[in-house]
């Protein structure tokens, strides 16, 4: 905690050994009233969770299994902009730190080289108009040899030590993390999502792509042009553009 040198986040640490999910941990923690920036680390999740239920492995000691939970002032439609944001904040932080040259890859996933180094999982709980809190998830491979991963996302993913080439200190990343975040989430609350969405921009490596996307109920192929102020990513195919707020889009190799 002496290390820290953001003031919001991290002001209340959860630490564990083993979780089933810091998301889950994260929720009840909010649910009972923890205050805003409260985070949970855990070495090792037993059920660390991706969108749509699907598993994040999570071996010990080895990643930064992270959960935040922020109290902010914005509307429900802003959620999918939380992704973002916090797409932002973990790529500036962790290239910072390693020097990697990582991008992000619409919504939520840090990549470098074409596999995935992080996954973002936001969560919210909101009533009526207003959110009662989210809970923003990222799973950071940090030193995980690239042999370490399991058969089914060994050709999809990788580490930061593996971009790198050398152990990363988990400490020093966490550090940076929590105050690249506090400085994108009060960059929002002062001057709204535009400027951190011109950012997201930069640093993505979607747009000007030719992908896939699988949607809940549909998929089609295109070019990806842009975000818009929702932070839905715009597709230009033969039917015209095509505005997709929710799904995975995979980029065809050029
Ligand atoms: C995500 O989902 O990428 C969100 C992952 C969020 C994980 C963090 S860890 C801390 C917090 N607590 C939680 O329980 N979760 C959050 P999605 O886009 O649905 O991608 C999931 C897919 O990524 C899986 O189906 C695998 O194919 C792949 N995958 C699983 N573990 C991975 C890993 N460690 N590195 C790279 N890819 C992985």
């Amino acid at each position: 905690k002496e290390q820290l040198t953001s003031t919001v986040l991290g002001r209340e640490i959860h630490y564990f050994s083993e979780l089933d999910s810091t998301n889950n941990e994260a929720k009840k923690l909010a649910a009972n009233g923890c205050p805003e920036g409260t985070i949970v680390v855990a070495e090792a999740q037993v059920t660390g969770r991706g969108r749509l239920a699907r598993g994040w492995f999570s071996p010990h000691g080895k990643g930064i299994w992270l959960s935040v939970v922020l109290r902010p002032p914005f509307n429900p439609m802003d959620a999918a902009k939380c992704t973002l944001m916090a797409a932002v904040g973990v790529n500036r932080a962790i290239n910072a730190v390693t020097g990697a040259g990582c991008g992000i890859k619409w919504p939520n996933d840090i990549l470098w080289q074409g596999r995935k180094v992080v996954g973002i999982l936001t969560e919210m709980s909101a009533e009526m108009d207003a959110i009662n809190h989210i809970v923003i998830g990222m799973g950071i491979n940090v030193n995980i040899e690239q042999q370490e991963f399991p058969s089914e996302i060994a050709a999809t993913a990788t580490s930061l030590a593996v971009a790198s080439g050398c152990q990363v200190s988990r400490v020093k990343l966490l550090t940076t993390i929590l105050s690249e975040l506090e400085t994108v989430y009060n960059s929002v609350k002062n001057a709204g999502f535009a400027p951190v969405l011109a950012d997201w921009k930069t640093q993505s490596i979607t747009l000007g792509q030719q992908v896939d996307v699988h949607g809940i109920d549909r998929s089609f192929g295109g070019v990806a042009i842009d975000i818009d102020v929702d932070g839905a990513l715009l597709i230009e195919t033969t039917q015209g553009i095509e505005r997709v707020l929710a799904g995975d889009v995979s980029i065809r190799p050029a």
